[in-house]
């Protein structure tokens, strides 16, 4: 009996660790618009998934593209169009929160350098557990 609870207590163990190397938050089609002239500022869309089964929430993200990232929210105001800065983003288990023009967004402030269709930049994702995930997100154009 002693033999077969340290089989299973070695297989949780084993269990809990491959699951800490997956990452809670997945996309696959994560992308940066292209700067027009002059902007300071930058956007990111796309879909953040959240493959576990326990809420995922993101606190913070970095890039090199820009001096500083947030979270962002469009609202609607006495009929005027705004953003927010949200301090927190969550996605609920095995659901997906989709980042799009008009809606929640990655906000890039005080961008390096314009960004140019195809280039290629870093985007990172900090969750309340202390968890980063590291993204490779490509600059696309408005008009593709
Ligand atoms: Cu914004």
């Amino acid at each position: 009996m002693r033999r077969l609870t340290q089989l299973f207590g070695g297989l949780a163990i084993y269990l809990s660790a491959s699951c800490a190397l997956a990452a809670s938050v997945t996309s696959s089609d994560l992308w940066l618009r292209e700067s027009v002239p002059g902007a300071e500022n930058g956007a990111g869309f796309g879909t953040l998934h959240n493959p576990t089964d326990q809420d995922v929430v993101v606190i913070a993200a970095a890039s090199s593209a820009a001096v500083d990232v947030e979270l962002h929210q469009h609202v609607h105001r006495d009929g005027q169009m705004s953003m927010e800065h949200i301090a927190a983003l969550t996605i609920p288990a095995g659901e997906s929160v989709e980042l799009k023009p008009g809606g929640y967004h990655i906000m890039l402030m005080q961008l390096h350098e314009p960004l140019q269709t195809d280039d290629t930049h870093s985007l990172s994702l900090r969750l309340d557990t202390g968890e980063r995930i590291e993204f490779s997100v490509k600059v696309r154009s408005l008009l593709q």
